[in-house]
């Protein structure tokens, strides 16, 4: 089989919205697991996927400059964390005004059994100076950026994918971040950024560059396309924010949207997550404007990656009812509403409604 026919076969059980660069949402049966198959996990790129050579070179700031190959990374302590990725524009295809951008509908969200070496355990061995503010990763990935740029000052023939954090979490073991190089316990694929890539627990999956190629410790914030001009919350009414944790969401799994089911006592099934988590509450309304009533919650895990929810719907009431879920997270915030409208359309964790049948 040749290269072009394996990107095929990973990418047939997936939701294209974009053939080039490829972007697909996953099935919904991506979210009933507790972890979701690898050709299950949408897939976002800004570009084609690229060539990369296998070298890591560490830079910048730091004491002791190196360039690392997967071997090398292999050699070092292995860590596997469950995480949770969500893109920042999923459901961006239900803010209104509509922004512009991809049309994600809402299952640009996964979660992967994630193995590599700790990005502090890394940044450990070149030893970053005193003065060094944040990590700034670079993919392998590059190319035109003209209809979508924002900053006026980018090098919009040969833009290249680049986000930087602050050097305190990237050097917290807390957070968890992984230089991953496999992904369900395998070596990573074409779309999901071999041969290695960054793993950011709890933020937006935009921090987590794949096809990693360079990481620099920086004594200035980075600004950039994909730092300062895109993943930006622009509001209409406060100043602009940076894209960072996920914001809580509940979805529900089970019934199906528009299903038709018996009547009776009914398992309802879902998932929930936070960047701010774990998720302390998850609550269910069966009539629009009336009660909330108490699911029942999964323990937290690790803390990086989705829980289950339950609840016992018991009614014998024929006729259409609706269900809407949502989640309180271990910093207090709750779901709104509405969607949290921003110029560019991302972090839309609006309470979800669905309707279902009773026969
Ligand atoms: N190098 C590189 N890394 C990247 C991106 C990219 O375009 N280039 N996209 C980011 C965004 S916006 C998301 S949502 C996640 C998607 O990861 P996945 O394709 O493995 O699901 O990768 C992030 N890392
Ligand atoms: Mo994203």
């Amino acid at each position: 089989m040749t290269a072009a026919h394996d990107l095929d076969a990973a990418r047939a059980a997936l939701v294209m919205i974009n053939p080039a660069p490829y972007n697909a949402e996953a099935p919904p049966a991506a979210l009933d697991g507790e972890i979701t198959p690898t050709e299950l996990h949408y897939v976002r790129s800004n570009f084609a996927v690229p060539a990369h050579d296998g070298t890591l070179e560490i830079g910048g700031a730091v004491a002791n400059p190196t360039i690392l190959t997967l071997d090398d990374l292999r050699a070092m302590p292995a860590h596997e964390h469950t995480v949770t990725l969500e893109c920042a524009g999923n459901g961006r295809l239900a803010m209104r005004p509509l922004p512009t951008g991809e049309p994600w509908g809402d299952f640009a969200v996964s979660t992967a059994r994630w193995t590599g070496a700790l990005l502090h355990e890394v940044l450990a061995k070149v030893e970053p100076a005193a003065q060094g503010v944040e990590v700034r990763a670079q993919g392998a990935d590059h190319g035109p950026y003209h209809l979508q740029a924002i900053l006026p000052d980018t090098d919009q023939d040969d833009l290249t994918f680049i986000r930087s954090l602050p050097l305190a979490h990237a050097t917290d073991p807390a957070s968890g971040i992984l230089i991953a190089y496999e992904m369900n316990g395998e070596p990573l694929g074409p779309d999901h950024g071999a041969p290695f890539r960054l793993i950011v627990p709890h933020w937006y999956a935009v921090a987590s560059v794949k096809w990693l190629k360079r990481i620099d410790v920086l004594t200035e914030p980075y600004a950039g396309e994909f730092q300062t001009g895109h993943y930006m919350y622009e509001w209409p009414d406060r100043p602009p924010e940076s894209v960072t944790l996920m914001r809580p969401r509940a979805r529900i799994t089970d019934p199906a949207p528009g299903s038709t089911i018996g009547l009776g006592a009914y398992t309802v099934r879902g998932k929930a997550w936070s960047g701010n988590g774990p998720i302390t509450r998850v609550e269910v309304s069966l009539t629009g404007e009336g009660d909330w009533y108490p699911a029942q919650l999964e323990p937290a895990g690790n803390g990086f990656h989705w829980q289950d929810w339950t609840f016992t719907w018991d009614t014998n009431n024929v006729g259409r009812h609706t269900l809407r879920v949502r989640a309180t997270d271990a910093a207090g915030n709750v779901q709104p509403d509405l969607p949290p409208w921003n110029r560019l359309g991302y972090g839309n964790n609006a309470i979800e409604v669905i309707y279902v049948d009773r026969r």
